[in-house]
Parts: structure tokens; sequence; C-alpha cells
């Protein structure tokens, strides 16, 4: 009996150990423990045995028993492992490769151009403010002296959304103005920002879009001039497009938020019925500015005695287009890839004072 168990051990064992998977494994376990398995048709013997025989030989199976259900136990744990390992390795990603070859994705000409004008403006001391899309009338037009017969304010320019619960009224806003007023009011002078954001406006055709993304500036301080608003564009301009002896001229014009307004032109040639920026005796219209009005500043709270400001604004499509010589507005929002693969950025190209067309 002894040896028979011996030797059942061995082979069970041995059959465990060669199991190649769980299936083959589980085969094994009905083979030598099911209802009809090796060691239960011995113990079914045991009762033809004298009782000693019975005692040490129904301690031999038993422990038979336990040493083949430990075994079988320990060699799923291994398929598991196993299973575990060729799972992960199946799913490892090499972190050390370098993304640069395979970076696929473009940042889009909006986001590009709003980096390097913030790049630009940031060295100069500005920092960027955000507000909503959806304000209310007050903050669009009221307080930026525009009255409320203004042609802007009609429904057929502006986006308006269903009165508020109060009877208030709210709309896409038609600029970013709205930001700076909501600075004015919440912060003492000296301010210094720039806010680029989506604007709406009610006008779709080849060289409008119903949205479209603006960059306005304000300064307020107590000494702030016509000077230093004609210094800092100039220098803007000059940045911005890589030349440092761009042509910039201010023309007058008229704005209600601003007093004196002007038009800022930049040199440009159209010899050949191409467009290139620079000298060449031709003016192209890139930005408005203006002495930020007196009551614009009492509207936000800010004493016009004892503060001016300046303040501009401009259209982001309309100067990346001009940089990058993308010749068409409606281009800009058709999330087409093979556009944006070729007027798109590589997201590593990070933008600098003097990144640009010229590098
Ligand atoms: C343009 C002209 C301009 C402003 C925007 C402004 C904002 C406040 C007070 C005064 Cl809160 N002015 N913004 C001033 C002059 C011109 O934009 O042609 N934009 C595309």
């Amino acid at each position: 009996m002894q040896e028979q168990i011996d030797r059942l051990k061995g082979d069970t064992l041995g059959r465990i150990a060669a199991a190649a998977d769980a299936a083959a494994l589980d085969q094994v376990r009905v083979s030598a423990l099911g209802k009809k398995g090796d060691i239960t048709e011995m113990m079914k013997q045991l009762g033809r045995l004298t009782p000693d025989e019975r005692r040490t030989t129904g301690q031999l199976l038993n422990a038979l028993k336990d040493e083949v259900t430990a075994a079988i136990a320990a060699r799923e744990a291994e398929f598991r492992s196993a299973a575990i390992d060729a799972k992960l390795s199946n799913e490892r990603i090499d972190m050390t490769l370098p993304a640069r070859p395979d970076a696929g994705g473009r940042i889009h000409p909006v986001s590009q151009t709003i980096d390097e004008l913030t790049a630009v403006f940031g060295e100069m001391g500005f920092t960027v403010a955000e507000g909503p899309d959806i304000e209310g009338d007050f903050y669009n037009f009221t307080a930026l002296n525009i009255p409320p017969e203004h042609p802007a304010r009609q429904a057929h320019d502006t986006f308006y959304l269903p009165p508020a619960a109060d009877g208030s009224t709210v709309l896409l806003r038609t600029h970013t103005s709205p930001v700076q007023i909501r600075t004015m009011q919440q912060v003492k002078p000296p301010i210094r920002i720039i806010v680029p954001g989506r604007t709406y406006r009610c006008d779709y055709d080849a060289t409008h879009s119903p949205m479209f993304h603006q960059v306005e500036g304000l300064v307020v301080d107590e000494t702030s001039h016509m000077g230093h608003l004609k210094g800092c564009l100039i220098e803007f301009c000059r940045a911005f497009f890589g030349i440092d002896d761009l042509p910039v001229r201010f023309r007058p014009s008229y704005f209600p938020f601003t007093e004196p307004s002007a038009e800022v032109d930049i040199g440009c040639s159209r010899a050949g019925g191409e467009l290139r920026i620079g000298a060449g005796g031709d003016w192209l219209e890139i930005l408005g500015c203006g002495m930020v009005h007196p009551k614009v500043l009492a509207n936000c709270g800010i004493d016009p005695q004892r503060y001016q400001g300046f303040a501009f604004g401009m259209g982001i499509e309309r100067i990346a287009m001009l940089k990058y010589g993308i010749p068409d507005l409606r281009t800009f929002y058709e999330s087409d890839l093979r556009w944006l693969r070729h007027y798109g950025f590589v997201p590593l190209d990070v933008p600098s004072m003097t990144s640009g067309l010229s590098q």
C-alpha cells in the first residue's frame, strides 16, 4: 500500500508540474481528487483494511491529498502570475521613447498666435485675464459707453439669449471688453492686462465668422498717456511680425469707449498682387486703440480725475492670417486635418519673443 501511495504521489506531482495550462491542470485534479479519481478510489478501499492499517494508510492518503491539493494551488498561482506578466509585457510602453518624431498632433494657428502675442505682451509686463463668454448687457455695452440705440446692440448683430429669470439681458460677448470692465471694478490701478478669447457676432461671410477670437489690452495708471499707447503697440507689431523696422502708423478713428481713438496700420507691399508685410509703400489696418473714455473709467468705479488708461483690440484670426499667409478665414473652423498639418505648429516648438516666421 505504502509503495502504491508513493508511486501515485510521484506520478500525480509529476503530472501537475507538467500541466501546460489551467485546463490540463484541471484534468489532473479530476483524475486524482475527483469522484472517481485515483486518491478518492484508494480512500474508498480503506474500509477493507484492518483498523490499524486503516489508520496508517488513512493518514498517508490524507497527507497525499493535502500535498496534491497544495501542489495544484501552487501551479495555478504560477499560471495566474504568468498570465499577468504576459499581459503587462504586452501592454508595456517605453517611457524613454522620444516624443518628437512621433508627435502627430498640431497646435492650431489661433492657439499658436495667442501664445505668441502673450509672450510679446508678457515681456512688457502684461498678465492674461479671462472671463465668461456669456455676459450681461451692462458689461458688454452699457459700461463701455455704447448707447442704447447703438447698432451693435441690435439683435441682428448680437446673439441674445432668452432673458434671465430676473428679466436681465444675457448675450454672447461681442468683444472681450467685459473682462476689462470686470477687472477695473475689482482691481485698483495700476492695471496691465491682455484678454484673449472667443467673441461672437451675428455675421457670416467669406471674412466673418459668427465665432472668432479677439485679444484686447488695457493699461490704467496715474500717468498713462498716448505716448505709452504708441510705444507699446509699435513695439508689439514689430516683435509679433519679427520685423525690426516695420512701419507703423496711427490714424484717427472713433470708438464709443475710447477718446481719442485710433486705428493702427502696418507697412506692406501689394506688388504683383502678393501681400508682403514690411516696408513697401502700402498700408494694412491691423488694430484699433485709444485712451479709455473717462466715462468708462467712472462706470467701473475708477476716478478719471486721478487715473488714465489706454486700450486696444485686434482680431486673432486676422493677424494669424497675415503672419502665416493663411488665405481663407473659414478654413480655421473646418477641422480639416490636412489643413492643420499644413498650417499647424509642432507642440514642442515653444513660442517666445523671437520665434515665428523668421526662425
Ligand atoms: C478693434 C478695436 C478696441 C478697445 C478695443 C476697450 C476696452 C475697454 C475700454 C476701452 Cl474696457 N477700450 N477696448 C479699445 C479700442 C479699440 O478694439 O478693432 N478690435 C477688433
